[in-house]
């Protein structure tokens, strides 16, 4: 991660979190889709009742997890997405409170600033023209459905898989979102991720065991690749993978949510290309944080707090919790507990 920013970047977000709460986006609901009472409400944990998803999209998350929407972002918007991702790789726009991370091959050649170095950029909560994903009425919508009204952005990226240098570090671990939170119920926290163009098992799509959201938290750790894996990538450890995978291939604009328990990972990008996607961790603001001590969290906390630690001084104390504290924006609603 590059934290070289982190000092203007604390006093920014810390200044962010002293200020009144983000305006509220007013979602208009649409009706009509599910009859009340053509089913038991009680056999809903993973979604909410709003009239926004119809009963079968509802059935189809609660059974596997994930919910896919087609042609839910437009090309404008992405096209604003790219041509900012472009402007902050080649410098010309202060990354504050971003972390621009390079891939694991990539790094070690040094290239200039470009697209062609960036893996992702993270936390971009404080660029206003990347944030617009999270606060876009038409998704939050959909988020609505898993957060409930009260929704804090939590953790966003741009994810741009480079191509393959032949170590297949361009794949993404099976893993569990939920691993790098220390904020539960985990049912009121989804994931939106964006296609930002066609994405296909050539160039790297998700890759998602349906169903795997009713488990619990598995260890994580990195796993034993021999070309490496990049920083931050933990896996599920002994991940069984005899259930079905599905591959899901998305067109340009179209956006799955997922619970944080599901477990999922990407391929390998076997493209020229630069494949991108957009995506942000929402949470109900109802939401509390937890201490992670003696579980299997404690591995990425320490991770995670060793960078702060380095970005902020070992004097600032900053723990895991702060780190998450300074991330979380609110989008709609009151902000409560996280
Ligand atoms: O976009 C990808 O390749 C995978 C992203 C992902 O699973 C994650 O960052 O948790």
């Amino acid at each position: 991660m590059d934290w070289s920013h982190a000092g203007t970047r604390l006093q920014l977000v810390l200044g962010h979190l002293c200020r009144p709460s983000a305006p509220a986006i007013v979602t208009h609901l649409t009706s009509g889709t599910i009859s009340p009472a053509s089913f038991h409400l009680q056999q809903f944990q993973y979604t909410l009742d709003n009239n926004v998803l119809s009963l079968e999209q509802r059935k189809f998350y609660e059974e596997n997890g994930f919910l896919v929407v087609k042609n839910l972002v437009s090309d404008d918007d992405i096209q604003r997405f790219r041509n900012e991702f472009e402007k902050i790789c080649r410098k010309e726009v202060k990354p504050v409170g971003l972390s621009v991370i390079r891939d694991v091959t990539i790094a070690k050649l040094g290239y200039e600033p470009s697209e062609k170095v960036v893996l992702k950029i993270q936390d971009f909560q404080e660029n206003e023209e990347l944030f617009r994903y999270c606060t876009l009425p038409q998704v939050l919508k959909y988020v609505e459905c898993f957060t409930g009204p009260n929704i804090m952005a939590m953790h966003t990226m741009l994810i741009n898989k480079p191509p393959d240098s032949g170590k297949k570090t361009s794949r993404h671990p099976l893993h569990q979102d939920l691993h790098y939170f220390p904020f539960r119920p985990s049912d009121r926290i989804v994931c939106a991720w964006t296609a930002m163009e066609t994405i296909n098992r050539n160039n790297g799509c998700l890759v998602v065991l349906p169903g795997t959201h009713k488990g619990t938290l598995q260890p994580h750790d990195y796993p034993k690749w021999e070309g490496g894996v990049n920083k931050m990538y933990h896996g599920v450890q002994d991940c069984k993978q005899d259930g079905t995978r599905v591959h899901l291939v998305m067109e340009k604009g179209d956006t799955v949510f997922f619970h944080p328990l599901l477990i999922h990972g990407s391929g390998e990008n076997k493209t020229q290309g630069f494949r991108k996607a957009i995506s942000c961790h929402f949470a109900s603001a109802d939401c509390n944080y937890i201490d992670v001590k003696g579980t299997s969290q404690e591995n990425i906390e320490k991770e995670v707090v060793e960078i702060a630690h380095r970005a902020f001084g070992i004097e600032s104390n900053i723990d895991f919790k702060d780190v998450w504290i300074l991330r979380a924006r609110l989008v709609k609603g009151e902000r409560t507990n996280l």
